[in-house]
C-alpha cells in the first residue's frame, strides 16, 4: 500500500508539472496550479472528477477499488498540504488555497486516520468491486454538495475553504476531524 501511494503521488505530482507546462502556453497563469478563483461551479468539479478517474484507477480495470480510493485520499492530502493549494482540473485549471491552520505535512497518525476514514467512507458508499466512472463522479459531486451549504450550485468563501480543507485531509461533516 505504501508503494501504491508513492506511485500515485508521482502520477499526481507529474500532472501538476504537466499543467505547469500547458499553463505557460496560456496567458497570465504563472502558477502551475492555474488561476486563483473565488467561485467554484459544480460543472468544473464534474470535469475534474472525470479527469481524475484514470489517474486514480491505477491498475486500469475501470474501477476504483478500496485501496485506490484510500490512496487518493491520502495522496491528495499530502500534495495539498505540501503545495498549500489544491488544483481543480476543470475546463481550465484553477487553484484554491489550503487554509493556514492546516499543517504543512500529513503526520503519520493523521495518515493512518485518514486512510481509515477513507476506507469506512468507501464501504458505506460501495457495495461490490469499486466505483465505476459514474459512481466516482457521483461521489465527488456529493463532496461538492456537502460543502455547498446554501445549495446554489457554487462554492465560495467558507464553502470553498471547507472544500479545500477536505482535500487537505480533513473529514467532512460536523466540523471535527475525529469521530
Ligand atoms: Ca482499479
Ligand atoms: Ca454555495
Amino acid at each position: 500500500m505504501e508503494n501504491r501511494n508513492k506511485r500515485m503521488l508521482k502520477i499526481l505530482a507529474v500532472t501538476a508539472t504537466l499543467t505547469a507546462g500547458s499553463a505557460s502556453l496560456g496567458e497570465a497563469f504563472e502558477n502551475p496550479f492555474g488561476a486563483p478563483i473565488d467561485v467554484l461551479p459544480e460543472t468544473e468539479v464534474m470535469v475534474d472528477a472525470a479527469r481524475a478517474f484514470d489517474k486514480i484507477d491505477m491498475n486500469r480495470d475501470g474501477l476504483i477499488d478500496e485501496d485506490e480510493y484510500a490512496a487518493q485520499r491520502v495522496v491528495y492530502a499530502q500534495l495539498a498540504r505540501f503545495n498549500r493549494q489544491i488544483a481543480i482540473d476543470g475546463t481550465i485549471t484553477v487553484r484554491v488555497p489550503v487554509p493556514e491552520e492546516i499543517g504543512q505535512t500529513l503526520t503519520s497518525p493523521e495518515k493512518v486516520a485518514l486512510d481509515a476514514v477513507a476506507r469506512r467512507d468507501y464501504r458505506l458508499r460501495v457495495g461490490g468491486g469499486g466505483f465505476d466512472r459514474a459512481g466516482w463522479e457521483e461521489a465527488r459531486l456529493e463532496t461538492f454538495f456537502l460543502n455547498d451549504t446554501n445549495g446554489d450550485g457554487e462554492l465560495r468563501g467558507k464553502e470553498l475553504k471547507a472544500y479545500a480543507s477536505y482535500f487537505a485531509g480533513q473529514t467532512l461533516g460536523s466540523g471535527s476531524a475525529g469521530s
